[in-house]
Order: structure tokens, then C-alpha cells, then sequence
């Protein structure tokens, strides 16, 4: 039997990706790790561990004990909370990295990790980012991410690792709320419109930022997972596209289902990070490589997001 591992399985992208991988491996054995108590949403795992990802000692003997073929390692710190907690940033978003990377090599499992629009920057062009461009990030969680994928790079090159990564633009969910990112803004202008308040957006309402819908972000994991590794050309991490909106177009289509939600703008130091990150990005080489194609725009988007909230009040 396949044993599955996920870290950060509480987090956003985690809690979805585990039911999805449990639908597609139903007779798979998935084993969670994250850092608190095991919330009934994360059930359809077979194991949850609580352990820190700087515990290498403990990843190892669970990554013997279980024999794991792939791990998906999602546990990470976001943009405007690596601001204020570098060092957390650093130990989880890179040490964590390096720790599985070195499980990886030594047990030969196959892993995926993930990337960051944020590893861009001032000088990147801001419009169909290319793949292969200058990369100059202003945040420390964009350092760690542009770090992390020249590591995965490298484990790959020097030791015939399998470490598949995409690079995510800001990604929208009813599930799971993020938390500490620059695009979170995106998610929580859908919440208060579904509780019925008025929203205080921290960015402009002019500000553009590439995005994605949960179902589209799960779908790019798996199918990347399930390419041939013979297709795969881009070993830092691969572009990926969604859907490009401003913040002002996003309350707009919100707008059309819940008429009377207002918003309002108080751009704070996150305001700064958004103006350094691309507009819309180029995924050809996902899109020739592997086959991507994103299926949610931002109309669809909203309306699935608010069909989605309806049990959601507070
Ligand atoms: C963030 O805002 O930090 C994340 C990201 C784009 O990586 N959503």
C-alpha cells in the first residue's frame, strides 16, 4: 500500500488537498502533520501527527516506520507574516525545506513543494510574467521561496531527486481561510460580503494581482504530480496562472450576487508588497510541459465562493 504524507495538512491548501488525494487514492495510507490539534474537517486522513517540520529526528523514524513513497510539504509561513516573523519564516519556509529534501534523498521519495509569486520582484516585468526572468524579491518569504526553489533545483540536478513545484498566485478558498499572505484580502472581501459588512481593503482598489480558485490550485498539484518526470523541464518551480483581477473588480463581481456590500480602502505596509508582485503571468511551459489549463475565472469564481459561504455568518 502507498503511504502518503502531507505537512501543513491544517493549513490551506492542506485541508483540500488531503480530500481531494483521498478521492484519488482511496487505498493510499495518509499520514497529516501539522503543528495543532487535529481539527474533524482534516478526518478522511488514516494518521495525524502533531510535529514540528524542524524535528528531523521524528520525521524520520515516521518516514521509515510508514515507508513513505511521496510527501507534499506544505507547511510554510505567508508574505506579510514572514514580514514580521523572519526567523520563523526562515526556519520553517527553508530549514523545514532542506529537512524533507533530505528525507527525500535518502529515503527516494518523491515530493511536491510550493512556490510563490513572490519570487518576483521591482525588476520582474509585471505583465505575462515570463518563467525565466529576473527574480528580485523584496520579501523575506519571497527570499525563502526563491531559496527554496533553487534548492529543489539543485537536489534534483545533483542527486536525480523527484521534486515537482508550481508557483501560486494568490489563491481564494471557502474552506480554509488564509492567514499572513498579501492576497488574503481576496478571500475576506467574500466573507465579510456573505456576513453582510462592510469591507476595509488594505490594498488599493487599482491593485492587480494574478489569483486562483482552491479547485484550479489542487487540480495544478495533482496533474504536475502525475506528469512524467521525462516532461518536466523546469526543476526550480513552474508559472502558473488563474485569473488576474484588481482588488476593485473583485468587490465588483461580488457585487452582482450581494447588491448592497460596500468596501473601502486603507492600504497598509501590504500595499507595498502587492506593487512588487506581477499583474498576470505567462504559464506556457505548464501549459506545454504538462498540460495546464486553469477552469475558474473570477466570475466563476465568486459565485462558486458565495454559494459556498452560505453556512458561513461570523
Ligand atoms: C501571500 O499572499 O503571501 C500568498 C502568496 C501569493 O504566496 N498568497
Amino acid at each position: 500500500m502507498d503511504t502518503i504524507v502531507i505537512t501543513g495538512v491544517q493549513g490551506q491548501i492542506g485541508t483540500e488537498l488531503v480530500q481531494a488525494l483521498r478521492k484519488q487514492f482511496p487505498s493510499s495510507f495518509l499520514i497529516g502533520i501539522g503543528r495543532s490539534a487535529l481539527r474533524p474537517q482534516s478526518m478522511c486522513m488514516d494518521r495525524y501527527f502533531r510535529l514540528d517540520i524542524g524535528d528531523r529526528r521524528g520525521l524520520k523514524a515516521l518516514a521509515e516506520r510508514y515507508s513513505i513513497q511521496t510527501l507534499y510539504h506544505l507547511a510554510g509561513i505567508l508574505s506579510a507574516k514572514g514580514e514580521g516573523h523572519p526567523h520563523q519564516c526562515w526556519s520553517i519556509n527553508l530549514e523545514g525545506l532542506r529537512n524533507i529534501l533530505e528525507l527525500a534523498r535518502e529515503l527516494a521519495i518523491k515530493v511536491f513543494w510550493p512556490s510563490s509569486i513572490a519570487v518576483f520582484g521591482p525588476h520582474t516585468p509585471k505583465e505575462l510574467t515570463p518563467q525565466w526572468t529576473i527574480t528580485d524579491p523584496t520579501t523575506f518569504y519571497g527570499v525563502t521561496k526563491l531559496t527554496g526553489e533553487l534548492l529543489c533545483q539543485y537536489y534534483n540536478h545533483r542527486w536525480s531527486l523527484d521534486v515537482r513545484s508550481l508557483r501560486f498566485p494568490g489563491i481564494l478558498s471557502y474552506q480554509t481561510l488564509p492567514g499572513g499572505g498579501t492576497t488574503d484580502f481576496a478571500v475576506e472581501m467574500h466573507l465579510a460580503a456573505q456576513a453582510q459588512r462592510r469591507y476595509t481593503c488594505f490594498v488599493e482598489p487599482d491593485t492587480c494581482l494574478p489569483l486562483m480558485y482552491m479547485p484550479d490550485a489542487i487540480r495544478a498539484i495533482q496533474e504536475i504530480m502525475d506528469a512524467p518526470a521525462t516532461a518536466l523541464r523546469v526543476n526550480t518551480s513552474y508559472n502558473l496562472a488563474g485569473f488576474s483581477a484588481t482588488a476593485a473588480e473583485i468587490a465588483q463581481a461580488i457585487q452582482q450576487h450581494r447588491p448592497n456590500f460596500t468596501c473601502n480602502y486603507a492600504p497598509d505596509f501590504r500595499q507595498i508588497i502587492a506593487n512588487n508582485w506581477p499583474h498576470s503571468i505567462d504559464d506556457t511551459a505548464a501549459q506545454v510541459d504538462w498540460g495546464w489549463q486553469p477552469r475558474f475565472d473570477l466570475q466563476r469564481t465568486t459565485a462558486d465562493m458565495l454559494s459556498h459561504l452560505t453556512w458561513r455568518t461570523d
